[in-house]
């Protein structure tokens, strides 16, 4: 049955209602009591890096207070101390993607690190000139770029697996472009641009019945919905911890155990060793064989902090809420004149990318910050998108969990003031 459209968006979305306390959540965020230009801070630049909630600033503080020291080395009490509780977020992370052994967690500085790591070690090893490594058009410079200077080093083959104008993968072109010279294919699980989520499962499964590898770049899809790599079957996953509303510098690689056994080390140093001497050198067992040097400590802890708390909101709830959130924001945002959703998959995560007709998203960017609201404008670091849509940049916004209606509302406020000024 068709639903009457409500008379306002919030009446349906009141209705709709939502198992989370959202009121409650916020108050574990301390910035976001904060004012810009007087006005309530309103943030919806989640998809660039998202805030962090107390539990996760106490335990970053808590290191530093109490258990600073170096990890992996010492036997004093601190060390110990320290090395135990940055171990026990590889657990975490772990259970949090399902992956069957803590091995196969590479803690790296983020996704770029991760899909560097991969380009750099494994693709080092096993791609050969002629070779194809497979990426989307809707990916983000961090992969692309990294499959560009493997390509150039191996003299492989770059090649794009093509979008719709909703920005849909074209399934078939993926499955023509899939041949016996692919080496691996390299995806976004959702793109930070247009927020597709892309069918990466049945992506993984037409690579591999070809015996083809695939890496997934998690970076939007691990803060917002359940992600399962054994399910997935996805043979690498990275994402990062800022985005998962823990610390920068901290992400994670998981990578398949066999395959990461048969790569070379991506960095060499301190601790991914077992034996040094001047003529050989053994590498650690995984996953130190890829942790060379004293890693982002503080940060693992952080990360760990965060895991707990996304986990204790559940995965699940939290994309049933973004789910609304977004309909909420598309359904009141495309009904002002001459705004243009630029990404409009049927699958699709907390982004939502927008054009004013004669007017640049700078200058939205710019007015919407003196109303407290923080959007990001730009290419988002994935300028062939913009080539594709035929933009220069978009305005998007991006939610989390702790967003509400009401700030959807000051957005669309906001927007109409930037029409104000330009019209
Ligand atoms: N996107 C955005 O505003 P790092 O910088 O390593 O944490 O993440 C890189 C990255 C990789 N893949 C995707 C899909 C991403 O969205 C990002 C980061 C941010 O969209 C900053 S450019």
């Amino acid at each position: 049955m068709k639903r009457a459209r409500p008379a306002t968006v919030s009446e349906g979305w009141e209705k709709a209602g939502s198992p989370l306390d959202i009121a409650r959540i916020r108050q574990d965020f301390p910035i976001l009591r904060q004012r810009v230009h007087g006005k309530p801070l309103v943030y919806l630049d989640n998809a660039a890096t998202s805030q962090k909630p107390q539990c996760v600033i106490d335990a970053v503080r808590r290191y530093y207070e109490a258990e600073n020291s170096n990890i992996h080395r010492g036997i004093h009490y601190l060390s110990e101390r320290a090395t135990a509780e940055y171990e026990e977020t590889r657990a975490k992370v772990q259970r949090f993607l399902n992956a069957s052994d803590s091995r196969e967690i590479v803690f790296v500085r983020g996704t770029t690190e991760g899909i560097n790591l991969v380009t750099q070690s494994y693709g080092r090893k096993f791609v050969k000139a002629g070779d194809e490594i497979l990426i989307t058009a809707m990916e983000h410079h961090s992969n692309i770029v990294p499959w560009q200077i493997l390509c150039e080093q191996a003299g492989a083959r770059l090649r794009v697996i093509p979008m719709n104008h909703d920005g849909e993968l074209l399934l078939e072109e993926y499955e023509r472009l899939l041949g016996g010279r692919t080496k691996l294919v390299a995806v976004a699980h959702v793109s930070n641009a247009l927020g597709t989520v892309n069918p990466v499962k049945q992506i993984v499964e037409l690579a591999h019945r070809r015996g083809v590898p695939v890496l997934l770049d998690g970076a939007q899809a691990a803060p917002h919905m359940a992600v399962d790599v054994q399910a997935l079957d996805c043979d690498f996953y990275t994402f990062s911890g800022h985005k998962l509303f823990g610390p920068t510098g901290i992400g994670v690689l998981y990578g398949k155990a066999p395959h990461l056994e048969a790569m070379p080390p991506y960095q060499a140093g301190g601790d991914m060793i077992s034996l040094v001497t001047f003529e050989k050198t053994h590498y650690n067992v995984l996953p130190y064989k890829f942790e060379a040097g004293t890693p982002h400590i503080a940060g693992g802890i952080g990360l760990g902090a965060a895991v707990d708390y996304v986990t204790g909101i559940g995965l699940e709830a939290i994309a049933a809420y973004e789910r609304e959130l977004l309909a909420y924001a598309t359904q009141a945002l495309s009904a002002i004149r001459g705004l243009k959703v630029i990404g409009t998959a049927k699958e699709k995560a907390a982004v939502l990318s927008f054009v004013l007709e004669g007017v640049h998203p700078h200058d939205i960017g710019t007015i919407l910050d003196r109303e407290g609201v923080a959007i990001r404008a730009g290419h988002h670091c994935a300028m062939p998108v913009m080539q594709r849509f035929g933009v220069p940049a978009t305005a998007r916004a991006s939610f989390a969990f702790y967003n509400t209606k009401e700030e959807v509302d000051v957005l669309v406020r906001g927007v109409h003031k930037v029409l104000k000024v330009f019209r």
